[in-house]
C-alpha cells in the first residue's frame, strides 16, 4: 500500500488530475457520471502517475451551471452519489498515495441554497446581508455591469423592488464578502471538508470576491475593473488562510479571472499568506482577437511566447503558477493549437511538453492524456451548456449573427468542447455508461480511447506518463529559471530553465511543417543528451543546429 508522504510542499513536484465528475465514468446507466465511476478508474490513473485529483464540484446542486452553482455545501449531489461514496473515494485514493482537492465556489451560491431562499423576498430575513441587493437606479437595474454569461448582471427580486449581483447566471447569486457572517460560513464550510481528510481546494473565481462598494457604472467597460482583484480581495484571502488553510496544511490553488502578474505575485507569495498557487487565463485568451471570445480565429503565436515569458520570468523566486492548456471550460487543445486530424499523436505530445518543462504544478484534465478532441458539433441541440445557450440566444436572437456562423464559433469556443464522456473503449457511448450520455460522445472515440492508449506504448498516455515522472527525477523542472530562446522565430516555441547544476532546453515546432533553430553557442552539446521526443529516432548526440518535424518536441538536458 503506498501512503501519503507528510511533505509541505509536495506540490512543487506533483502532477494534479482534474476530473468532471458528470463526464468522467458512470458506473451505471444513468448517462450521467458518478463517484463510485471515479473509484472505479483509481488504478487507471495511479498508472499514469498523477499525484492528487481536483474534484469538480460535487456537491448538492440543481446543476444550472454543472455544480457551480451550490444549493448545500454539507452534502453530496444524488447525481454522483452519496456521502459514504465520497468517504470511500477518499479512503482509496489516499490508499494509493493520490491526494483529493476539493472544489470551492464562494464567489456565488445557487439561488436554491437555503441562504439565498430566506434572503429573497424578505428584507428583514437574517440571511438578506448575505447577498448584494442595490436599489433600482432611474427606475432600472443599478449599473451596466455585465454577466459572464451575456446580458446584465443584476436580476430583480419582485417582492422588494431591488435587484441582486449575479457576474454568472441569475440563478447564481454573488455572497456579499463585506459580511463577516459570510466569511465565517466559508470557513466552517471548507474545515468541514478538511477535518474529512481532503487535502487541499481550488478556489473558483475566488479574485472576484470583492466589489468596490460604490458599484460604479462602467463607462468604457463590462464592470470587471470594479471587482476582478478588488480593493479587499487580499485582506479576505489572508483570513481564511490562517483560520483554515494554514491550519490544515491544505494545498491552494486560486482560480483568477482576468488578473494581473502583481496580484498574482501576492496571492501566491512563497511566504504562504494567501494562496499556495494560481490560475490565470492569459495564455488561453491568444484566439480571442482584441479580447473578443464570441468568434472564430486562429491563435496568435508571437502572442503566446511573450504571455508565458512575462508570467515565468515574473513568478520565479516571487510565487507560483498552475500550468495547464485544458480544462471544463476551455476547448481541447489538439483541436485548439495542434492538429487533431494528421498529426493529433504528435501536437498532443508536443503540446503537453510545452508547458510540463516549464516552472509551476502542471494539471492535466480528463481526457487531455490520450489526446482527446472537440467533438465538432453540428446542430444546436447538441450544446447543453449554459453559457452557450445563452449566447447563441444573444448572439443570433438579438444580434443578428447567423445560425451557421454561431455554430462554427460554438464548434470552436464552447465550453462543451471539453465536457464530452471521457473515451474510454471503442464499445457504446465509449464506454463511458450503459445509457445515452448527458452529451454526445465524440465520433472518434474507436480510435481515441484509454485502452487503446494503454496498450499502445507509443500513445500520448505513455509520453505523459513520462512528463509526470521527468518533474521528479530532474530538479531543473521545478527550480530552474527562464528564458525564452527563440522569441522572434515563427514557429518554434523553446525555452532554457537554468538551476546551479543543470540546464534543460525545452523545443517545440507548433507547426505542421519542418523547421529549424541554433542551439545557444554557450550551450556545449557534447555533454547534452535528449530526454524525451515525440518522433521515435533522436539521434545520441544533440547537434547545435536542430531541425524540427512537424509539431516536434525535444527535451534536452545538460548536467555537471
Ligand atoms: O469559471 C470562471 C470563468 O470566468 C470562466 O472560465 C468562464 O467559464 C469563462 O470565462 C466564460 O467565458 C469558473 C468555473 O470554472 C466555471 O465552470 C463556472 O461556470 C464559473 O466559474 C462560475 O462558477
Amino acid at each position: 500500500m503506498t501512503t501519503i508522504k507528510n511533505d509541505a510542499n509536495w506540490w512543487k513536484t506533483a502532477t494534479i488530475y482534474q476530473i468532471y465528475p458528470k463526464s468522467f465514468c458512470d458506473s451505471g446507466s444513468k448517462g450521467t457520471g458518478d463517484i463510485k465511476g471515479i473509484i472505479s478508474k483509481l488504478d487507471y490513473l495511479k498508472l499514469l502517475g498523477i499525484d492528487a485529483i481536483w474534484l469538480t464540484p460535487v456537491y448538492q446542486s440543481p446543476m444550472i451551471d454543472n455544480g457551480y452553482d451550490i444549493s448545500d455545501y454539507y452534502a453530496i449531489n444524488p447525481q454522483f452519489g452519496s456521502m459514504a461514496d465520497f468517504d470511500e473515494l477518499l479512503a482509496q485514493a489516499h490508499q494509493r498515495g493520490i491526494r483529493i482537492i476539493m472544489d470551492i465556489v464562494v464567489n456565488h451560491t445557487s439561488t436554491e441554497h437555503h441562504w439565498f431562499q430566506s434572503a429573497l423576498g424578505d428584507k428583514s430575513s437574517p440571511y438578506r446581508d448575505y447577498y448584494i441587493w442595490k436599489d433600482p437606479v432611474d427606475g432600472g437595474i443599478p449599473n451596466n455591469w455585465q454577466s459572464k454569461f451575456g446580458g446584465s448582471a443584476w436580476e430583480l427580486d419582485q417582492q422588494t423592488g431591488q435587484y441582486f449581483l449575479h457576474l454568472f447566471a441569475k440563478e447564481q447569486a454573488d455572497l456579499n464578502w463585506e459580511n463577516p457572517k459570510v466569511r465565517q460560513e466559508v470557513k466552517d464550510v471548507i474545515s468541514f471538508w478538511a477535518e474529512k481528510g481532503v487535502d487541499g481546494f481550488r478556489l473558483d473565481v475566488i479574485n472576484l470576491i470583492s466589489k468596490q462598494q460604490d458599484f460604479p457604472n462602467d463607462d468604457i467597460g463590462d464592470g470587471r475593473r470594479f471587482y476582478t482583484d478588488g480593493p479587499r480581495v487580499h485582506e479576505f484571502l489572508q483570513e481564511i488562510s490562517s483560520a483554515v488553510f494554514q491550519k490544515y496544511g491544505s494545498v491552494t490553488v486560486g482560480e483568477m479571472s482576468s488578473t494581473t502578474l502583481e496580484h498574482c505575485q501576492q496571492y501566491s507569495s512563497l511566504d504562504n499568506k494567501e494562496l499556495s498557487m494560481v490560475f490565470n487565463f492569459h495564455h488561453l485568451k491568444v484566439d480571442y482577437p482584441n479580447g473578443e471570445k464570441w468568434t472564430k480565429a486562429p491563435f496568435d503565436f508571437q502572442q503566446l511566447k511573450q504571455i508565458f515569458n512575462h508570467w515565468q520570468t515574473g513568478l520565479n523566486g516571487k510565487g507560483w503558477g498552475a500550468l495547464f492548456w485544458c480544462n471544463h471550460d476551455q476547448p481541447r487543445v489538439v483541436s485548439r493549437l495542434g492538429d487533431d486530424k494528421q498529426y493529433r499523436v504528435e501536437s498532443a505530445k508536443m503540446l503537453a511538453a510545452s508547458v510540463h518543462m516549464m516552472q509551476g504544478t502542471p494539471y492535466i484534465y480528463q481526457g487531455e492524456e490520450i489526446g482527446m478532441t472537440n467533438p465538432g458539433y453540428q446542430s444546436i441541440e447538441q450544446y447543453r451548456d449554459v453559457e452557450s445557450t445563452n449566447m447563441y440566444d444573444i448572439m443570433v436572437n438579438q444580434q443578428g449573427v447567423s445560425h451557421e456562423d454561431m455554430i462554427a464559433i460554438l464548434a470552436q469556443k464552447s465550453r462543451d468542447n471539453s465536457r464530452t464522456p471521457m473515451q474510454w473503449n471503442n464499445e457504446a457511448f465509449a464506454g463511458f455508461s450503459q445509457a445515452q450520455p448527458w452529451l454526445e460522445v465524440a465520433e472518434n472515440y474507436p480510435q481515441v480511447n484509454a485502452d487503446k492508449a494503454v496498450a499502445d506504448p507509443n500513445s500520448v498516455f505513455y509520453f505523459y506518463q513520462r512528463l509526470i515522472q521527468l518533474r521528479k527525477e530532474i530538479e531543473v523542472i521545478t527550480t530552474g529559471d527562464y528564458q525564452d530562446l527563440y522569441p522572434e522565430h515563427n514557429s518554434v516555441f523553446g525555452y532554457k530553465r537554468q538551476s546551479e547544476s543543470q540546464v534543460l532546453i525545452c523545443l517545440n515546432n507548433y507547426y505542421g511543417k519542418e523547421t529549424e533553430c541554433l542551439l545557444p553557442s554557450e550551450f556545449d552539446v557534447s555533454k547534452a543528451k535528449y530526454v524525451l521526443g515525440n518522433y521515435a529516432d533522436l539521434t545520441e548526440s544533440v547537434s547545435q543546429h536542430q531541425v524540427l518535424r512537424p509539431y516536434e518536441t525535444r527535451i534536452i538536458l545538460l548536467q555537471d
